[in-house]
């Protein structure tokens, strides 16, 4: 049978990516295919968000580059809250250069990404030596990329054959390219008749996902979890505003109430997906 129609404990057992198994079995314990994603801008409300959030969800998503007051203490209290919560760490980099400056990127500088997430992402834009190149830092470390093979906003650039050259490029680079950020199930798009694609098994983490709007006023284009996981079948939902709010300042029992809200839906879309 297909990925779609197995649970994440079955994928879990046979994943051979050391963070897409974590990420599988986190799923199946959690019972929450839920990845919030806290894009807020001042290191406490990030991490009283996390602390809140985080029994409900598998992932936590981080932009942290848009953190006013970062320092290294702040990822921490991020290591601190996913021991806690039980939660795996993903940052949204979007990584988009060279092989040798995306190296750079993810090792060095101030964030130093590699060494805290578990999980990141690139465009598959300059081809497969942004693989190779991410891959020289965080394979050894046991990390797992996802490609960005479509984008959930109006009018992207990221369909048909980019798509599907996207999803060649992660099949030649399996042992790191863990799935995608894409709007559908990936199986089988743009392989050859030739091509065995039978036993892979690619994540798809979806963003574009809200239960009572359906974008912004910026390009943003929101599906429900049941349209994401039941009818295309995505393995993971990526929720930020619909958790965290719009307005200015946070109300922590709301994020509370959303996040278990969005956590039972997306479960109750994969019980029905899995049949
Ligand atoms: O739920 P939102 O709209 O508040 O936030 C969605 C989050 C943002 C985006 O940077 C990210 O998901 N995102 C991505 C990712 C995860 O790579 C790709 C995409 O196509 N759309 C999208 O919104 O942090």
């Amino acid at each position: 049978s297909s990925s779609q129609t197995q649970t994440y404990a079955q994928r879990a057992a046979k994943h051979p990516n050391p963070s897409a198994k974590a990420l599988l079995d986190t799923i199946e314990r959690k019972k929450s295919n839920l990845c919030v994603s806290v894009d807020v801008t001042k290191g406490d409300e990030f991490l009283n968000v996390i602390d809140v959030v985080g029994p409900y969800v598998c992932l936590i998503k981080t932009h942290v580059d848009i953190i006013e007051d970062f320092e290294t203490s702040l990822i921490e209290k991020l290591q601190a809250l996913s021991a806690k919560h039980d939660f795996l760490i993903f940052e949204d980099r979007k990584f988009a250069d060279i092989g040798n400056t995306v190296a750079l990127q993810y090792s060095s500088g101030v964030h130093k990404i590699a060494t805290w997430s578990h999980i990141t992402n690139a465009h598959p834009v300059p081809g497969p030596s942004i693989v190779t190149g991410l891959a020289s830092v965080g394979k050894p470390l046991g990390r797992g990329l996802l490609l960005l093979a479509e984008m959930s906003t109006k009018g992207s650039l990221a369909t048909g054959t980019y798509t599907e050259e996207a999803v060649r490029m992660a099949r030649a680079h399996s042992d790191f390219v863990i799935g995608f950020i894409a709007q559908r199930r990936m199986d089988g798009v743009g392989a050859s008749a030739a091509q065995s694609v039978v036993d892979e098994d690619f994540l798809i983490l979806t963003p574009g996902v809200g239960l009572d709007s359906r974008g912004d006023s910026m390009g943003q284009q929101y599906r429900t979890p049941k349209e994401v996981v039941t009818e295309s079948g995505c393995d993971v939902i990526i929720v930020g505003r619909g958790i965290y709010g719009k307005g200015n300042g946070i109300d922590i029992q709301a994020v509370q109430t959303q996040a278990e809200r969005y956590r039972a839906a997306g479960w109750a879309a994969y019980l029905d997906r899995i049949g």
